[in-house]
């Protein structure tokens, strides 16, 4: 029955952390998939994420029901006012609805096929950046829509290519939708600069495209949870309607327990409240209700302001110490007189560095050295310590002499 079914490409991001674990090098340096690392090497729980699992423990009317079907209360509520503001006035005035996912993935799923259905122009294309976070073309594709990218990096300068982003979305055909990144731009951690969003949103209405906002590293850009939603506010304010794909993945370091929200903004109570049924509706038939523990823990640290202040220092905690590594990196680097520029491991943001490797240097890399990271030059700062940094920098000194 079964014949016909051929052989699917590995991920190349989950394929690497399989060969890293294979490897039995004492060497090895995981630079690969985005997740945090102490400077041990070792997966961090957050403290505020041990503290809200221990409320809930106590919690004498605590129980493992099904969750509604919009999810955990406390969590929806909250991360809406973590993306859009307290004072939002699409908060206020009820245009945004807030449904719990499985994590950012299974909200950019739900939207996805939310928007197969209802997007306003049939067969409008979805526009992904140059590059992009590889799933997002699957995402899309899988939920029926037509793919293409938009320029986004200038892959000799590794800065944004702005007029090539612009002449890209004035091109595109009226209804497209565009997935944005919302801050810390995965793979390039290149994110454009308030006037470059004004540009963006000026192009964007013009064109009546509908954005659609991933934010997977809210904290992780600019040290503010406010500042790294500046974007997302802008075209709130600007009048758009849109989704926003939001994950706790990184940002609580709740990678497996899949916890994240998908919010939709629309110009009226009555037209969200008419998404929200539909909304619901995909939901319902892709994952029924969505996953209750990382919801809770999540919404408990949203509510509880000495929990929401440990996880503030949580995050600090984390960026701080990916700043630290960037900044090293790019010291020894020059200090070691390597061929070429090495200012924008500190000028790209968030978890990545896009270093400008190609392929071919990446291979060797993992061959020679046990250094692990995607074919096109991404880096996960996350994965340097002071204990293998000056091995990753002499390294790379290597590859690029040779
Ligand atoms: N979007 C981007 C750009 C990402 O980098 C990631 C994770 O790496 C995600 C979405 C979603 O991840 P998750 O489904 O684990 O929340
Ligand atoms: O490192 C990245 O870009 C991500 C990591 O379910 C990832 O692809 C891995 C597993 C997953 C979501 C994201």
């Amino acid at each position: 029955i079964f014949d016909n079914v051929t052989e699917a490409p590995p991920d190349k991001i989950l394929n690497l952390s399989v060969m890293y674990k294979a490897d039995t090098d004492a060497t090895k340096v995981d630079l690969g998939v985005g997740a945090y690392r102490d400077n041990n090497g070792k997966p961090w729980v957050l403290p505020a994420v041990k503290e809200a699992k221990r409320v809930l423990s106590e919690d004498p009317s605590g129980n493992h029901e099904y969750l509604g079907v919009g999810g955990v209360p406390e969590l929806t509520s909250g991360a809406a006012k973590l993306i859009f503001g307290k004072d939002s006035p699409a908060l206020a005035d009820s245009r945004v609805y807030t449904i719990q996912s499985i994590s950012g993935t299974g909200a950019l799923m739900v939207g996805a096929q939310f928007l197969a259905q209802f997007k306003p122009v049939k067969d409008a294309p979805v526009y992904i950046s140059d590059p992009t976070w590889a799933n997002h073309r699957a995402i899309f594709e899988t939920a029926g829509h037509t793919v293409k990218t938009y320029a986004y990096c200038d892959f000799e300068t590794l800065t944004l290519n702005i007029n090539g982003m612009i002449k890209d979305l004035k091109e595109a055909t009226e209804g497209s939708i565009v997935i944005l990144h919302a801050c810390a731009h995965n793979p390039t951690g290149i994110d454009p600069t308030h006037e470059q969003w004004e540009q963006i949103a000026s192009v964007m209405a013009e064109r009546k495209l509908i954005p659609f906002f991933d934010t997977a590293y809210q904290g992780f850009a600019t040290g503010s949870l406010d500042n790294d939603a500046w974007a997302i506010r802008r075209f709130v304010d600007y009048g758009f309607e849109m989704l926003v794909a939001e994950s706790f993945a990184k940002n609580m370091g709740l990678y497996g327990e899949r916890t994240g929200c998908l919010h939709t903004v629309s110009n009226s109570q009555e037209i969200t409240r008419r998404i929200s049924t539909q909304i619901n509706r995909v939901s319902r038939a892709t994952i029924s209700t969505a996953s209750a523990h990382g919801g809770k823990i999540a919404g408990t640290i949203l509510k509880d302001s000495n929990l929401f202040s440990q996880w503030l220092e949580d995050l600090k905690t984390m960026s701080d110490r990916i700043k630290e590594m960037r900044d090293g990196l790019r010291t020894l680097l020059e200090k070691l007189g390597t061929p070429g520029t090495w200012n924008h491991i500190t000028d790209q943001i968030g978890m990545f560095s896009f270093t400008g490797l190609n392929a071919t240097q990446a291979e060797y890399l993992k061959n020679k050295y046990h250094i692990y990271l995607t074919d096109n030059g991404r880096i996960s700062l996350a994965g340097l310590n002071t204990s293998n940094l000056d091995y990753v920098a002499r390294a790379i000194d290597d590859v690029v002499r040779n």
